[in-house]
């Protein structure tokens, strides 16, 4: 294995704040914590089996949903991380039903930060990949504690964004507004490492990914956009399309990030605002996907100009590379 080639995540982050005369480290602060917090959340996710941390805790969270053991510690680990990081004032959590002041956050920090720590649980006890997302926010609030209208500014306000994905490997793809570049986790160093420079979104693939479960309950336009998708056409050679779902939001991202096509959780008759949380699943992919080329919908409108009103309001979601999003907007219309 040859490592000399490969430049480590602090860096690049060093790197690109050389890029920046008026640069004053807090980016690179705030990716240190956040990776530092998915190194502890991607141990534990390798040794769930072995630590008996597979399973359900018994209870439930605000949104309703079963709590697995590995959400549970993900969300203490990773809030106990980047909190006594100093570089937070607050922290929304998908586990957490309100707002968090930072552990060591104080009136000083600029920054809050949204997060989901374990994207895709209902994968965790099938070895299936899994996720952590986050988005950062400037804070607006004066005074010590914050409050909610820090987290309600719209994704373009966002100044880092990204997400972990557990899977055969452990990589962590990040953009400060600056491109996208995803790192591989070298457990053996304990450093993230470039692997994936610059990911650019393909304008257009062949892959639709989706839970096909809920066709029943989709609107006619979504039925219609997904069966032209599932249908031989002289006109198209891409389609019909191929289908791959695995459940678990961020590797379905990242797939499709990397191979192109378009990823749908629309809302239904059972989700009427869709299923997936507009602060830390939702806005942190639309910014990657529009900064590696691609774009973001709720069917109507940019993600990135959907201002929350609630730290854990959802949303239709529609995202992927620009030619096949903007087709699903055709049949919308
Ligand atoms: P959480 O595990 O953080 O609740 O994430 C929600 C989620 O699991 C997404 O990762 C995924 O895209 C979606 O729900 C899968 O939903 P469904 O089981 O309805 O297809």
């Amino acid at each position: 294995m040859q490592h000399a080639a490969f430049v480590t995540l602090p860096e690049f982050i060093r790197a690109e704040e050389r890029k920046h005369t008026n640069a004053t480290g807090d980016l690179s602060s705030i990716l240190s914590s956040i990776a530092l917090g998915t190194k502890v959340v991607s141990r534990a996710v390798a040794q769930a089996g072995l630590a008996s941390m597979l399973g359900a805790t018994g209870g439930r969270n605000i949104q309703g949903e079963e709590v697995q053991k590995l959400d549970e510690f993900a969300d203490l680990a990773f809030t106990s991380v980047v909190g006594r990081s100093g570089n937070f004032l607050s922290i929304v959590s998908e586990e957490q039903d309100s707002l968090v002041t930072a552990i060591e956050g104080s009136a000083s920090s600029s920054y809050v930060i949204a997060f989901d720590p374990v994207d895709g649980s209902s994968n965790i006890d099938c070895n299936v990949a899994i996720g952590t997302i986050f988005g950062v926010y400037r804070r607006l609030s004066e005074g010590p504690t914050g409050d909610h209208t820090d987290f309600f500014q719209g994704g373009r306000k966002q100044v880092a964004a990204g997400y972990t994905v557990y899977g055969s490997s452990t990589m962590f793809v990040f953009s400060t507004g600056n491109g996208v570049n995803g790192f591989t986790l070298d457990s053996t160093i304990g450093e993230y490492l470039l692997t994936h420079p610059n990911l650019r979104m393909p304008l257009k693939g062949k892959t639709y990914s989706c839970n096909e479960g809920n066709y029943s309950r989709w609107s006619a336009g979504v039925k219609a956009f997904i069966d032209y998708l599932k249908a031989e056409s002289p006109k198209d050679p891409s389609l019909p399309h191929g289908a791959r779902y695995v459940g678990s939001l961020v590797a379905d991202f990242h797939r499709t990030l990397l191979k192109g096509g378009i990823f749908l959780y629309p809302a239904d008759n059972k989700n009427k605002s869709g299923k997936l949380r507009l602060l830390y699943e939702c806005a942190p992919l639309a910014f990657l996907a529009e900064q590696a080329g691609g774009s973001a919908t709720d069917g109507e409108c940019p993600i990135l100009d959907l201002v929350a009103t609630d730290i854990h309001q959802r949303v239709p979601l529609f995202i992927g590379s620009a030619d096949n999003v903007a087709l699903l907007g055709e049949f919308l219309r």
